[in-house]
C-alpha cells in the first residue's frame, strides 16, 4: 500500500504560493486523503462515481473557484490550479467533475450569459445544488467541432434543437447542459451556446458503458429529438463562432495542466515509497542506479511541470494568458504525467498492476486526459501553427 503522501517540491512551489493558495491546496489535500482515496479504487472497479460528493465539492468552493460574483468563490487562478492538482492526485474523475462544472458550464454562463441567466443558474451551480454538463463533441466531430451538425432553428416562440452529442462528462446526472449548436444568421451558419434543461421534452442522456478509463466518472450522450427551447435559452452574448466553446476549453485545459501534476505526483510518491521498501539482490531497489535514474527523471519533469503551471497561473491572474500558452502546458504536463505513470508502474514490478497501488488507475485515466480537451496531436498542431504561421490541421 502507498504510504502517506509526500509532495515533491524541489523548486519551492510552496514558497511561490500566497497564504490563500496554500490554504486552498491544504483543504483540498485533506479532502482527497479523507474522502476520495479510501473509496476510489472501489468506485473505479465498479465504474461508479460517488455522486454524493458533488455537493461537497461545491461546499469546498471547487466549482468555478476563480469566477467572481453570483455566489462564486472569486479566488486566484493559482488557487484554482492547486485545487485541481490535489483533486487529480485523488482521481482524474474528481478533477473532471470540477473542470466541467466550473470551466465548461459556469464559465460560459458567467462570460456570455444575460444577467437573468447568471442569477438563475450560477449560485446553484457554484453550490452544487445543480449539476451541469458541456456538449460540444459529436459522434462524427471530435477534434473538428466546427463540423458539428446539431442545429437550433428559430421558431415563433423560441428554438427547436435537434442533434446529438457524444462523450459528455456527467450528462447522465446533469440538471442542465450547455449545448453548442449551429444556427442560421444572415443566411450563414453561426455557432451559439444554449442552456438546455434536462427536463426539456425530447432530451435524453444515456450513459456510455464499457470505458476502461475514467471509470470513476460518468460519461454519456446527449440526444435532442426536436427539443423546444424558450427564446431566452441562448447564451445572450456568446460569440457567433467556435470562439465561444474554445474559450471555455481554455479555462478547463488550464485546470488540466495543473491536474496532471497531481496524477504524476501520486504515481511518483508511490514509487519512491516502494523503491525504499522492496528489496531484491539483498538491497532496496531504490539503491540501484537504474531505479534512481527513473525517479530522478520523473522528479525533473514534475518540477518543470510545476513551474510551467505556476507561471501560467500568474499570467492568467494578470489577464495576459493566451490559448497557445495553455496548449503548451496541457500538452507538456499531460504528456509527462503519462510517461511518469508508466515508468513508476515498472518500479512496482508485478505489484504495480494491482489495485493496491494507484498507478494503473492513473495510467488508465490519463489516456482520457490525453484525449479530451484537445488531443496531444491537436495541441501540437496549434503550437506548430503559432510558430510557423502555417495551418496543418487540414
Ligand atoms: P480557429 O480558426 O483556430 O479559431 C476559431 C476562433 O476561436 C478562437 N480560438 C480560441 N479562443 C479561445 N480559446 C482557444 N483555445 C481558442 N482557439 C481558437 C480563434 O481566435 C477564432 O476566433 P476569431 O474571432 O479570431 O475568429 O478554429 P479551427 O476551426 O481552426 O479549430 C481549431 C482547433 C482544431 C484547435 C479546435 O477546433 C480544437 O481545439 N479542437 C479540439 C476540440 C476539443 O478540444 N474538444 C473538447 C471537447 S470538451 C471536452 O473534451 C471536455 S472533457 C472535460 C473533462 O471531463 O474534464
Ligand atoms: P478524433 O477527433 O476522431 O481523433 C482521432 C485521432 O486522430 C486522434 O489521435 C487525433 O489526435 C487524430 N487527429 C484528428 N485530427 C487530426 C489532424 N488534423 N491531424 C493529425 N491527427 C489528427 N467532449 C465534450 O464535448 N464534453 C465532454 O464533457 C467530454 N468529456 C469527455 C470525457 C471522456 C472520458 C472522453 C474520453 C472524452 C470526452 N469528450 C468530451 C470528448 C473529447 O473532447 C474528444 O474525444 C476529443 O476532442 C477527441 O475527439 P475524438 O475522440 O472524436 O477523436
Amino acid at each position: 500500500m502507498a504510504g502517506k503522501f509526500h509532495e515533491l517540491d524541489m523548486y519551492d512551489l510552496n514558497g511561490l504560493l500566497t497564504d490563500e493558495e496554500r490554504m486552498v491546496r491544504d483543504s483540498v489535500r485533506d479532502f482527497v486523503d479523507r474522502d476520495v482515496l479510501p473509496t476510489i479504487e472501489a468506485h473505479h472497479t465498479a465504474g461508479t462515481f460517488p455522486t454524493e460528493k458533488l455537493k461537497t465539492l461545491g461546499e469546498l468552493g471547487l466549482y468555478g473557484p476563480s469566477l467572481k460574483g453570483y455566489g462564486c468563490p472569486g479566488l486566484s487562478n493559482v488557487s484554482y490550479g492547486v485545487a485541481m492538482m490535489e483533486l487529480e492526485r485523488g482521481d482524474s474523475g474528481f478533477r473532471s467533475a470540477a473542470s466541467v462544472q466550473g470551466s465548461l458550464v459556469m464559465y460560459p454562463i458567467w462570460q456570455y450569459g444575460s444577467e437573468e441567466q447568471k442569477n438563475k443558474y450560477l449560485p446553484k451551480l457554484a453550490s452544487g445544488e445543480l449539476i451541469g454538463c458541456f456538449g460540444l463533441t459529436e459522434p462524427d466531430h471530435g477534434s473538428n467541432p466546427g463540423g458539428m451538425i446539431t442545429r437550433a432553428r428559430r421558431t415563433a416562440d423560441g428554438w427547436l434543437l435537434t442533434g446529438a452529442k457524444m462523450w459528455i462528462t456527467n450528462s447522465p446526472i446533469a440538471d442542465l447542459a450547455i449545448v453548442w449548436a449551429k444556427v442560421e444568421e444572415d443566411g450563414k451558419d453561426a455557432i451559439r451556446g444554449f442552456i438546455v434543461e434536462a427536463s426539456t421534452p425530447g432530451y435524453s442522456a444515456p450513459e456510455i458503458k464499457g470505458k476502461w478509463s475514467l471509470r470513476a466518472s460518468l460519461t454519456g450522450e446527449l440526444v435532442f429529438e426536436d427539443c423546444h427551447l424558450p427564446a431566452d435559452a441562448m447564451l445572450a452574448n456568446s460569440p457567433a463562432n467556435l470562439k465561444g466553446p474554445l474559450s471555455c476549453l481554455t479555462q478547463a485545459r488550464y485546470g488540466i495542466a495543473w491536474g496532471a501534476i497531481g496524477a504524476a505526483q501520486a504515481c511518483f510518491d508511490s514509487a519512491v515509497h516502494y523503491s525504499r521498501e522492496r528489496e531484491q539482490f539483498g538491497k532496496p531497489i531504490g539503491a540501484f542506479q537504474l531505479t534512481q535514474k527513473k525517479l530522478a527523471e520523473a522528479a525533473v519533469e514534475i518540477t518543470k511541470a510545476q513551474m510551467l503551471a505556476w507561471r501560467l497561473g500568474r499570467l492568467k491572474d494578470a489577464g495576459t494568458m493566451t490559448p497557445i500558452q495553455v496548449s503548451v502546458a496541457k500538452l507538456n504536463n499531460v504528456g509527462i504525467a503519462c510517461d511518469i505513470a508508466s515508468v513508476m508502474r515498472e518500479i512496482h514490478g508485478a505489484m504495480g498492476i494491482t489495485d493496491e497501488y494507484p498507478i494503473m488507475r492513473h495510467i488508465m485515466n490519463l489516456e482520457s486526459v490525453k484525449t479530451y480537451e484537445g488531443t496531444n496531436d491537436i495541441h501540437t498542431l496549434a503550437i506548430g501553427r503559432e510558430v510557423t504561421g502555417l495551418n496543418a490541421f487540414f
